[in-house]
């Protein structure tokens, strides 16, 4: 299986896509994605290496059944990311110099309805990711984040349909269940996705 050092980033046409590292599905969130915190440093460390990064955040005020009572933990959820609350707050261990330096842009998703694409977020000006790399001549993105089995496959799926090359870094990802995750990283392949320890 390749590993990340086989690709040379390409500084004017890639894009580092770093997907929902919020406190909310993190550990001690309300939904947290087990062992989410242990890929923000290899995240802190891929920001170093993409003048391109783009963020994207699950962003939910009314989010109808997508907040389940109780949840299903499938299509339904506990309640997470609500806009404006610590929750939906970047995990703080994101927020380097890297990070204040690089980040280009954010996109949020899910305001009234779930959400899981980050090609669903739009950015301060209503302009949604994939427009927002085409306007960047951007052609491959690097998706890292949480959770491997629904946003960041979400993302990649995207992500190819858009026709960018689209290479998901899953040393930098965590997924929900180890059945749902790998399960994930199948349906990525299939469609064209490149998934690399
Ligand atoms: C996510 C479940 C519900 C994710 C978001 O970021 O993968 N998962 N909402």
């Amino acid at each position: 299986m390749p590993k990340t050092n086989d690709f040379v980033v390409d500084p004017e046409h890639d894009a580092l896509v770093v997907v929902d590292v919020q406190k909310d599905f993190c550990e001690g969130g309300a939904l947290p994605v087990p062992d989410a915190a242990s890929i923000i440093p290899k995240i802190v460390d891929l920001m170093d290496q993409f003048p391109h990064v783009c963020t994207t955040r699950d962003w939910h005020e009314a989010p109808g059944d997508h907040f389940g009572d109780p949840p299903d933990f499938v299509d339904s959820w506990p309640i997470h990311c609500v806009a404006g609350t610590e929750g939906a707050e970047y995990h703080p261990a994101l927020i380097t110099d890297a990070f204040i330096d690089f980040v280009g842009m954010e996109f949020r998703k899910g305001k009234n309805r779930a959400a899981y694409s980050g090609f669903e977020g739009v950015n301060y000006s209503g302009r949604d990711l994939g427009d927002y790399l085409r306007l960047m001549k951007i052609t491959r993105v690097f998706i890292v984040g949480l959770a491997t089995d629904y946003c960041v496959k979400a993302t990649a799926l995207d992500a190819v349909r858009q026709g960018f090359r689209t290479i998901v870094l899953l040393k930098a990802c965590r997924g929900v269940t180890p059945e749902t995750a790998a399960a994930a990283i199948v349906e990525m392949r299939d469609s064209g996705v490149v998934c690399i320890e």
